[in-house]
């Protein structure tokens, strides 16, 4: 036995181990709690993913006028605004931005105040809005604002309703929200579009919708071709090599939390070159909404992949029923995958001639620059390099919980890393001691964050 093939058994065996050490969270779900009772599935299934039956949804339980709680987007800025009379005012600036997507990939994109998507913003359906919009890009840019039904000046297309705003300039956009939903904004160029230039517009309704959510997500979706040795994505290209979930590639995105019981919203919005297939495991959920606002219930119907086409926005919403670490991810295979083609250098995702040993050796020389310890999670056969096609996804996994260690991250199993690539990232949704010890642990974490940018 080969001194690497030892070492998968060994890794195997340690796997195994861990998981029987896993914590209470992710043992709910297996045999002793009744969730594998297919008649009490049955009857999850028929309060899922509608909602009409949850204990928040009960009438007389809230006031009509009740606001919606603000749409949370992991990895990416908010962007707060400052009052002037009754305007809200935002400042938006174009920028070249270094985004780290995955521990061993920083690419140069653009965006907007230092973020790639640039940071979210947050409205309520009736107010005015003003953008202070600086361009610090070496080109001119404008900021187009995706399904807004506002004057044409202010629809930010160069030439046709806004002379370019040139570099080093300012131009303001200034309009009324009339209506509610899912928009974004975005430069209306479309390499620059492929440059990362993009964002959230979320316009929170007058009064909230029904039934009421307890977690609001936002997702943006975006493809990059990253050439060999190169940092700039090639705008031109149509083969995309990293795939990003809010600017990062799993397993760098930060999983979503949800309580058990609770009802989510997850807003995924597109702009690349592809529609992106987002699958949802273990629950139904129903389209509520598109970029063009909430649909109508009688419109709803239960699924669990929903086709994001390109400069579409999908709302959907489920009933967080089953606890666990349960799986968002685009479906396209080539899309589950991280590029690493340019730290593997000869092997550029061709498995016919791979060998074990040169695949495992790639690996090692990849964890050693990020740096993190390589770990196989899963073993292959004995006669496994006999075996035509072999290996496929033998070494892809690589676990790295280590380097993407955050509060949210905490009590997963033992090398839940190793297969999270791409876009893909996870709803944890837990029970409530669980799931308000990860938020102590983020409180805790930001406090300490704090604390370093004072000292
Ligand atoms: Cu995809």
């Amino acid at each position: 036995m080969s001194g690497t093939r030892r070492r998968f058994f060994h890794d195997a065996a340690m796997f195994g181990a861990g998981l029987l050490g896993l914590r209470e969270t992710l043992r709910a779900g297996t045999l002793d709690n009744g969730f594998q009772s297919p008649r009490q599935n049955e009857n999850g299934r028929h309060h899922s993913p509608y909602g009409s039956k949850g204990p928040h949804l009960e009438p007389g339980n809230e006031s009509v006028h009740e606001r919606a709680k603000p749409m949370a987007t992991p990895d990416m800025a908010e962007l707060p605004h400052e009052m002037d009379g009754a305007v809200k005012v935002f400042h938006l600036v174009a920028e070249p931005v270094k985004r780290k997507i995955a521990p061993f990939k920083t690419i140069d994109a653009w965006g907007y105040n230092g973020s790639c998507p640039g940071p979210t913003i947050q409205v309520q359906q009736g107010d005015r809005v003003r953008v202070v919009f600086e361009n610090h890009l070496p080109e001119s840019t404008s900021l187009h604002w995706h399904g807004l039904e506002i004057p044409i000046e202010q629809d930010g297309v160069p030439y046709i309703s806004q002379k370019p705003v040139a570099p080093g300039e300012k131009y303001i956009y200034e309009f009324t929200v009339h209506q509610e939903g899912t928009f974004f904004y975005h430069a209306h160029s479309a390499m620059q579009e492929m440059m990362g230039l993009i964002g959230f517009f979320v316009a929170h309704p007058e009064i909230d919708y029904k039934p009421r959510v307890d977690h609001d997500y936002g997702l943006i979706l975006q493809e990059w071709a990253v050439l060999p040795s190169n940092t700039v994505p090639n705008t031109a290209a149509m083969e995309f090599n990293w795939l990003t979930f809010n600017g990062v590639s799993a397993p760098m995105t930060t999983p979503l939390l949800a309580r058990l019981g609770s009802r989510v919203r997850l807003r995924i919005l597109n702009l690349g070159m592809d529609h992106h297939p987002v699958h949802l495991h273990g629950h139904q959920f129903v389209v509520t909404g598109t970029e063009g606002g909430r649909a109508p219930e009688s419109t709803w119907y239960p699924m669990n992949t929903v086709l994001v086409g390109v400069a579409q926005a999908r709302v959907v919403e489920f009933e967080a029923k089953y606890p666990g670490a349960w799986m968002i991810h685009c479906h396209l295979p080539h899309h589950m995958m991280n590029s690493m083609m340019d730290l593997l250098r000869d092997r550029q995702i061709q498995t016919a001639d791979q060998t074990e040993e040169k695949a495992v050796g790639q690996m090692m020389s990849l964890a050693r620059s990020v740096p993190f310890e390589h770990v196989h999670p899963s073993p292959v056969a004995a006669n496994a390099d006999k075996v035509p096609g072999f290996p496929q996804d033998a070494f892809m996994e690589m676990g790295m919980d280590e380097v993407v260690e955050k509060p949210e991250t905490y009590g997963l199993p033992k090398n839940w890393s190793a297969g999270m690539m791409g876009m893909m990232t996870m709803v944890r949704i837990l029970p409530e001691k669980e799931y308000d010890g990860i938020l102590a642990r983020k409180k805790a974490a930001s406090a300490q964050m704090e604390h370093h940018h004072e000292s």
